[in-house]
């Protein structure tokens, strides 16, 4: 056990450090078991600390581990401050930020302030007509007209994320309160500042115990359109739920948080979760001199593999409207803000399943180009579990495979609305988040060495291959080449700071770009293709005694690339 002063001793956190790490994502659940009882916890998480040291990462981002009715796997939390049974003890999470310290990590936590659980004690206040916190949540009487509770009596349109509404009808008050994800996520009115100032408080507790940061929940959500907190009667087309991104309080709340609780004092790492961000927002929000984010998580490149119906509509990808995106980002916050650099995470599919080729013949190079592609622009990577070895979407073919509840919402909803099951299941398979939820495939054993127990997800079968014991022991593997691409970012200041430029914008199969520092030009040149393509030269810098920094293959022939083969070249000077 670690002694009181080993957890409270500060980190070394010098101005900015976060532009030069590399940031591994741990979603507790599925990532180790440590007591068989088939869910991932704090004490799993510990034990593999060696797995996190010999990638070399520097930062653990973790996401929910708070006490919670784990309706959305801990992103609907009813103590702030209390671990969950089922993950462990604060004790033990105590022990991991120092441990982690030791091993020269740092630790970030998930901050889900945009609501609480419906469980959580200020809710169950809420509830209470007439309670002092009764203005914690937002409260609306029934559509005029309409008998409170009724089908179609909601006080608007909107649909919410995990539910058929926004708006959930409390019987005890006869109201319905706002909840944007699912019914059991009541949104906390941030108008109010006694709970700002709550959460404030929340956050300077955590930050005594020694986190390096936060990870903030759909922190673009937080203040709520004026139709809403001026209260005045909704129209039923008021649209809530759209109107509620990037609000008008957003930047006051930010700067608001950041002084009350010393972020950029004490140069804590912060990230903001912004649905439906732009360039021009996050541009804002990242600009140091406004003092309220270090960088924001977008969600543009993640909806290019949409169309017009929205996350489930599934679209091919176009390796264009990938790559013209970043650029997009990384010309717009150059100079001023800063990238957040991820493919995957709890949310979305698996990197390689989606924007790869994780067919066996593929799978290894197409992970590691794209790993090469991500890493090589400006900012900071994040790196979510199993990513390192190139872990695959999950087989699942039926309703019942599928445990998340926005999967389960949109199955009932879209079946009901005549949509033919296949097609359904088809979305599911493709964009369900459980893709990213099944457990980490640590070895080859049965249940991958994830538990000793019934895994609460199952464990992908390709484990037997894909495992990050296997990985690890093998030098031309994934995790070998994501090892070096994080040297990479750690010993180059070219790769930290150099200036971005998209090479090639439409082409359909090549990825190439340059950084420049100075007089260090870099120029990465990607197959983002499983068939082989000649390199159009006269469109890219000489490669004449260019030095192969990393690359997939072989040096090869400089006019062709096999397929999913990426090189990193250092251009003479
Ligand atoms: O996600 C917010 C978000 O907008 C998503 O990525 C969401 O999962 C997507 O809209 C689904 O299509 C955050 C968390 O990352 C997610 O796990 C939570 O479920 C959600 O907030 C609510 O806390
Ligand atoms: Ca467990």
């Amino acid at each position: 056990m670690s002694t009181l002063s080993s957890r409270t001793a500060p980190a070394s956190r010098p101005d900015g450090w976060w532009r030069s790490s590399v940031v591994y994502q741990i979603y507790p659940r599925s990532f180790s078991d440590s007591n068989g009882d088939g869910i991932g916890d704090l004490a799993g998480v510990l034990s593999r600390l060696d797995h996190l040291s010999e990638l070399g990462v520097d930062v653990l981002w973790l996401s929910p581990f708070y006490q919670s009715p784990q309706v959305d796997n801990g992103y609907d939390i009813s103590d702030y401050r209390g671990i969950d049974p089922l993950f462990g003890t604060l004790e033990q999470f105590d022990d991991l930020v120092a441990q982690a310290h030791d091993r020269g990590m740092k630790v970030v936590i998930d901050l889900v302030v945009n609501h609480t659980s419906d469980q959580h004690p200020w809710f169950l206040e809420s509830r209470e007509p007439g309670s002092p916190k009764r203005d914690w949540y937002h409260w609306r009487t029934a559509r005029p007209g309409h008998e409170p509770g009724n089908a179609g009596a909601e006080p608007e349109d909107s649909a919410a994320a995990f539910a058929p509404s926004i708006w959930t009808f409390d019987p005890k008050s006869g109201e319905y309160y706002l909840a944007l994800f699912s019914p059991a996520q009541p949104d906390l009115n941030w108008e109010n500042h006694e709970v700002r100032e709550a959460v404030y408080d929340m956050m300077r507790w955590w930050i005594a115990r020694g986190v390096d940061g936060f990870r903030m929940d759909v922190i673009n959500l937080i203040s709520k359109p004026e139709e809403l907190t001026s209260g005045r009667p909704l129209a039923p087309d008021a649209a809530i739920h759209a109107k509620s991104f990037n609000g008008p309080r957003l930047d006051e709340f930010l700067q608001e948080m950041n002084r009350e609780t010393g972020l950029s004092d004490l140069n804590l790492l912060t990230v903001g979760e912004m649905p439906g961000a732009t360039v021009e927002v996050a541009r804002r929000v990242t600009d140091p001199e406004r003092g309220e984010l270090n960088m924001v998580f977008t969600f543009e490149h993640v909806a290019v593999d949409e169309g017009p119906g929205g996350k489930w509509d599934l679209a091919p990808l176009h390796v264009p409207r990938l790559k013209q995106n970043l650029a997009a980002w990384q010309e717009g916050l150059a100079g001023v803000g800063w990238n957040s650099l991820y493919f995957a995470n709890h949310d979305q599919p698996r990197t390689v399943s989606r924007f790869g080729d994780d067919s066996p013949e593929h799978r290894v190079n197409s992970a590691k180009t794209l790993a090469t592609v991500l890493h090589l622009h400006q900012g900071t990577p994040y790196i979510y579990q199993g990513e390192e070895f190139g872990m695959t979407n999950a087989p699942f073919t039926e309703i019942s495979d599928f445990a998340d509840v926005e999967s389960i919402n949109h199955h009932t909803l879209a079946v009901a609305a005549g949509v033919p099951e296949e097609d359904v299941l088809r979305s599911l398979a493709t964009k369900g988040r459980d893709n990213a939820r099944t457990p980490v495939q640590w070895d080859a054993s049965e249940h991958a060495g994830f538990t000793t127990g019934e895994p609460w997800l199952p464990v992908n079968p390709n484990h037997v291959e894909v495992n990050a014991e296997a990985a690890r022991r093998d030098p031309s593997s994934v995790f070998a080449h994501f090892k070096r691409l994080i040297e990479l970012r750690h010993a180059e200041p070219v790769v930290r700071e150099g200036r971005f430029e998209l090479l090639l914008p439409e082409h359909e199969q090549v990825w190439a770009f340059t950084r420049t520092l100075d007089t260090d030009a870099w120029l990465v040149v990607a197959n983002c293709s499983s068939e082989p393509v000649e390199v159009p030269r006269e469109a890219l810098p000489s490669v004449d005694g260019a030095e192969l920094v990393l690359g997939t293959h072989p040096d090869g022939d400089p006019s062709f690339l096999a397929p999913w083969e990426s090189r990193i070249l250092r251009l003479a000077r």
